[in-house]
């Protein structure tokens, strides 16, 4: 019901999202270039997807301390207490966030945009949100972040479970009890699996419906004590220093040698070592053609295979958690970071369903059905099916360019942005942390910067030369989706059916959404654009 907001509220800059990027972009705008910006969210707090993703389990799998703003003021006054903090450590970290830099001030919580258009008159954007609220804006930036929409699947019956069941990225911020319950989890990517390996240390019985295994990798986890908390703050500032220089954005050098250039036990060395090691390091690969080339790609997996093969008891579930035939090639899915993952399915009540070969095709009152007619009755479901990722929020949030054609529309045959930040014929607005950008290939924050800085410096820009709108050129946007084609296909990312090619929703273009060229030469290509090359890349007025 609407509230019925009559006043409109006139900005130079209104953020959709109260995250990592919605954050950062407020601060540079507001802090740094004095503008009268507001953050819209439709949580009721800070920090994006670490507000939202309270499911058992839940925490990063990008390293401390650099997951983290890269502003000193914050970082030199935060210690974390673990490599990979769970989601409660994030509330905490935006409550500080929020002392250094003052953000809630500027937040409109508890409110969901529902359309948005640029008036080229006024050069304004005019915003409304579901509760009626009118918001006039020179620039707009939708900084939703890559998993903001659910994805459920149409399963017959979900709505007549008994029984507690959610999507694990709108799970109740009170405790689910487990203990004594039979659950069940849905889907295992880095969610399902951080669930499972929670839920399956307390529930009565658990069972997990896996469609494709995931190649998970174990989590280097460490607890810091004072000393090294102290150790890593006098390090903070050369280890963000580091991650700029490399494509993921963590520290660790991206590696030098390809496949050919080892020898079969410098591999064999080199793989068990970063197996042992733990973290992405195997993802970021042992040689540096791991996702161009089948023979190397397939060197890695068949090492994870063998060591994961060797934590399963039960011949049949080795199968299917750790198979001798990759279903796709290593890495061109996201590898969770897994903490006894494995070890969880060598217990009794600890049950795998195969919904590759037995899909789940209805929902009862008391339990889930697969295509063989089975029927797993169950207390308590967890929905961990993933996300339309990348465009599904942006999507439908009611864009609409210059002629009133959603942004929804413009993709739907293919995703076009310039940067990954702009789109031709939304002037003024800016897209951080979303498609075509190194968003899930790197480690967010550390990217997240250069956008921000972007959308700063091409503001000041702006204003240096009274320009009161600009947009990309339809060429240059063209230009930057054609080098995403185009090096995805020299990739093995398209022979998986990942959310990465937007594959995971039915009917959506099968296409790379992301950059994958790495931080530096993205945040090159950034910087460069609002260089010498300024005015063939943007229509400005
Ligand atoms: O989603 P996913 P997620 N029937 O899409 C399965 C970030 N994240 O929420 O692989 C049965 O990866 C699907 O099967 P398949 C992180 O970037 C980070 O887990 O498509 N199953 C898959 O197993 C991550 O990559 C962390 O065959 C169905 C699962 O559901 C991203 O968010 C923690 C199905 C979905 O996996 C998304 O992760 C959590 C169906 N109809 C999330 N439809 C950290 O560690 C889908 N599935 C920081």
């Amino acid at each position: 019901m609407a509230r019925g907001h009559e006043d409109v509220l006139e900005l130079d800059a209104l953020v959709v999202g109260a995250g990592f990027s919605g954050i950062y972009t407020l601060h540079r705008l507001r802090n740094e270039l004095g503008l009268n910006v507001k953050i819209i969210d439709a949580g009721s707090n800070l920090g994006g997807t670490w507000h939202w993703n309270t499911y058992p389990g839940a925490r990063v799998d990008c390293p401390a301390p650099t997951y983290a703003f890269g502003i000193e003021e914050i970082w030199k006054t935060w210690k974390w207490s673990q490599r990979y903090p769970a989601q409660k450590e994030f509330e905490a970290y935006f409550d500080h966030v929020d002392k250094v830099l003052s953000v809630r001030k500027d937040c409109i919580f508890n409110s969901r945009v529902v359309s948005a258009s640029f008036d080229p008159e006024t050069a304004k954007w005019a915003i409304e949100t579901h509760d009626g609220r009118k918001i006039k804006t020179q620039y707009f930036v939708p900084a939703v972040g890559f998993a903001a929409k659910q994805h459920i699947p149409e399963w017959k019956g979900l709505e007549s479970f008994q029984g507690v069941i959610h999507h694990s990225s709108l799970w109740p911020r009170e405790h689910v009890d487990v203990r004594g319950k039979r659950v069940a989890v849905i889907g295992t990517g880095s969610t399902g699996v951080q669930i499972i390996q929670e839920w399956a240390k307390e529930a009565a019985e658990t069972t997990v419906f896996q469609r494709t295994p995931n190649f998970c990798l174990p989590m280097d986890q460490e607890t810091f004590d004072e000393a090294s908390q102290d150790a890593m703050l006098a390090d903070t500032e050369a280890e963000f220093a580091r991650c700029q220089t490399t494509v993921q954005g963590l520290s660790r050098p991206s590696p030098t040698k390809s496949y050919s250039e080892m020898s079969a036990e410098e591999c064999d060395q080199i793989l068990n070592e970063y197996y042992d090691k733990g973290g992405f390091r195997l993802w970021s690969g042992a040689y540096n053609d791991l996702l161009v080339n089948p023979e190397a790609n397939r060197a890695t997996y068949d090492l994870w295979a063998k060591r994961t093969r060797a934590r399963i008891d039960d011949p049949v579930k080795r199968d299917l958690l750790a198979p001798l035939e990759p279903p796709h090639p290593f890495g061109t899915k996201r590898p969770s970071l897994e903490q006894g993952y494995f070890e969880q399915f060598n217990k009794p009540n600890v049950h795998l369903v195969d919904t590759n070969t037995h899909p789940v095709i209805e929902i009862t009152p008391s339990g889930i059905v697969t295509s063989d007619n089975k029927t797993y009755e169950v207390d308590i479901i967890a929905i961990a099916t993933g996300f339309d990722a990348g465009t599904g929020s942006l999507s439908t949030m009611g864009i609409r360019d210059l002629q009133g054609v959603d942004l929804g529309e413009r993709w739907r045959e293919g995703v076009t942005t310039f940067l990954g930040l702009t789109v031709p014929g939304f002037p003024n607005m800016f897209l951080p942390y979303s498609v075509q950008a190194p968003t899930p290939f790197s480690n967010g924050p550390i990217f997240i910067e250069h956008q921000a800085n972007f959308i700063r410096d091409i503001i000041k820009k702006m204003k240096a030369e009274g320009l009161r709108t600009i947009d990309p050129q339809p060429a240059a946007a063209q230009a930057w989706r054609d080098q995403i084609v185009a090096v995805s296909k020299m990739t093995l990312f398209p022979q998986a059916k990942s959310w990465y090619m937007g594959a995971n929703i039915p009917g959506k273009p099968v296409e790379l959404l992301y950059f994958i060229a790495g931080v530096p030469t993205y945040r090159a290509a950034c910087e460069d654009s609002i260089g010498e090359k300024f005015q063939e890349l943007f229509i400005c007025q």
